[in-house]
């Protein structure tokens, strides 16, 4: 079967899936329209530059932009393909999914579709939202057949292809994973991985429908999620019993069929911590595990929180002279995860937060990988590793970033540590 050729693809949402995906394709020689409800956003791309950080990213917008295959604009264009990568949050009260911006996405679209079109959702959803969004073009569209009526002889075909890439890593992930593909009828596979055959080099596999499809991706985060879970609780376990954490992670990987995850001050970004809601919304009564799990994610920030104020009591109580606004605490690292400069969702920024703003005496960051603070840290500070190890009385390790491996015992001499990571595990020192 010969693959189908695309002319010009429209990309819904220019952002951390988006913007990647947009410029692979374009990078293959299409035309590309990213449209995006940002204007700032929109003019940035147009000159050549991005607005996010991802190794290669910007390389690869530079030349397509410049070759005249990518550009942005702030309505869509008429395409044969168009994709929509917009966020899916969920509503801060309840957890439930916020489909809006999905909405508004397939709204946009609905005048320019054509017989033949094909639509993709790539967007993480809760179970359903592809069909949801299929009636939605139907009804902006009456004059068009679509799959839910008419099945394989529909004009316009629609599939969800979930993006499973991993921020720092996108476009070789990109390339490189294996991609799932739900079509509502054979046909929307075939032409949704068609589509996807200008780029990646993996597989397409092709699910039986768009809800085990969208089932797939939440599942996989929330495999994740309930994984980090298990390392959180084991650690707060381990803590009681006074049980080096690390090391007993450690011995247990030793075993052929045990693979326990990192512990850490918590999970972070938008995707892990949000994903996992997805499916307790959808089955509250049998997503029993999946929810306890957000919960033990969610709670882990407080934990570390009465970490720190108990090596705060436990100095004030060896030197009876000093009090709380004496002490200095340097917490290391605010990013979400290693060796980004993502902030979203981060438990090291709402606990360093929380902790700023309730400890009387000097609260230092070091994260190598901002320059200036995010709001609600006035009275925290920004300063470099080596003066947040010559003035902290308590170092609070947030974050594995590559810059902090490089600190000795001999640096952390005489200061009480707590290390949410287990990066210094191999030190010569003891921890709070
Ligand atoms: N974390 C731990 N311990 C670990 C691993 C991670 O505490 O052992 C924490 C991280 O520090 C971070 C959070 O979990 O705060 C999430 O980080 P991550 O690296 O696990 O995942 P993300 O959110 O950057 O990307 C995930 C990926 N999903 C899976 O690996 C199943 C990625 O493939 C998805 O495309 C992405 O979510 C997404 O967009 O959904």
């Amino acid at each position: 079967m010969c693959a189908q050729k695309f002319k010009r693809i429209c990309v819904i949402g220019l952002g951390y899936i988006g913007l990647p995906t947009a410029a692979m394709f374009a990078s293959r020689k299409i035309e590309v329209v990213g449209v995006d409800i940002n204007e700032n956003t929109v003019d940035t791309i147009n000159r050549g530059d991005t607005h996010i950080v991802e190794p290669d990213l910007d390389v690869v917008v530079r030349k397509a932009v410049k070759a005249g295959y990518l550009r942005a604009s702030n309505i869509p264009e008429q395409a044969e393909a168009f994709l929509i990568a917009v966020p899916t949050p969920f509503k801060e009260k309840n957890h439930h999914p916020d489909l809006r911006f999905i909405e508004a996405a397939a709204r946009s679209i609905a005048p320019f579709l054509r017989k033949g079109n094909i639509v993709i959702l790539e967007s993480t959803s809760p179970v359903g939202t592809t069909e949801v969004m299929a009636q939605w073009l139907a009804e902006a569209r009456p004059e068009l057949t679509f799959p839910q009526t008419a099945g394989e002889e529909s004009d316009i075909r629609i599939a969800h292809s979930p993006e499973r890439v991993l921020p720092g890593k996108v476009m070789q992930e990109l390339i490189a994973n294996d991609r799932v593909i739900g079509g509502m009828t054979p046909k929307c596979s075939t032409m949704a991985k068609s589509l996807y055959s200008n780029f990646i080099r993996s597989q397409s596999i092709i699910a039986s429908s768009t809800r085990v499809a969208e089932m797939a991706k939440l599942t996989e985060n929330s495999f994740r999620d309930v994984n980090i879970a298990f390392a959180n609780e084991l650690s707060m376990i381990c803590d009681r019993l006074e049980i080096d954490v690390s090391e007993l992670i450690h011995l247990a990987n030793h075993h052929p069929r045990v693979n326990i995850l990192e512990p850490g001050p918590g999970v972070g970004g938008h995707c892990i911590a949000v994903d996992p809601w997805f499916i307790v919304h959808s089955a509250p009564r049998e997503a029993q595990l999946i929810r306890t799990a957000r919960e033990v994610n969610d709670a882990k920030p407080s934990w570390v929180i009465n970490k720190i104020r108990s090596a705060i009591n436990l100095r004030l109580q060896a030197t009876p002279d000093i009090s709380a606004s004496d002490i200095t605490i340097a917490a290391f690292g605010l990013a979400f995860k290693a060796d980004i400069d993502d902030l979203r969702e981060s438990p090291a920024l709402e606990i360093t937060r929380k902790l700023a703003a309730e400890h009387p005496g000097s609260t230092l960051v070091v994260e190598p990988n901002i320059r200036t603070l995010p709001e609600g840290l006035q009275r925290a500070q920004l300063v470099c590793q080596q003066e947040a190890l010559d003035r902290a009385d308590i170092v609070v390790l947030l974050v594995d970033h590559r810059e902090f491996s490089a600190i000795t015992s001999t640096n952390l001499l005489g200061l009480s540590v707590i290390d949410t990571r287990g990066l210094w595990r191999n030190l010569d020192i003891s921890f709070v």
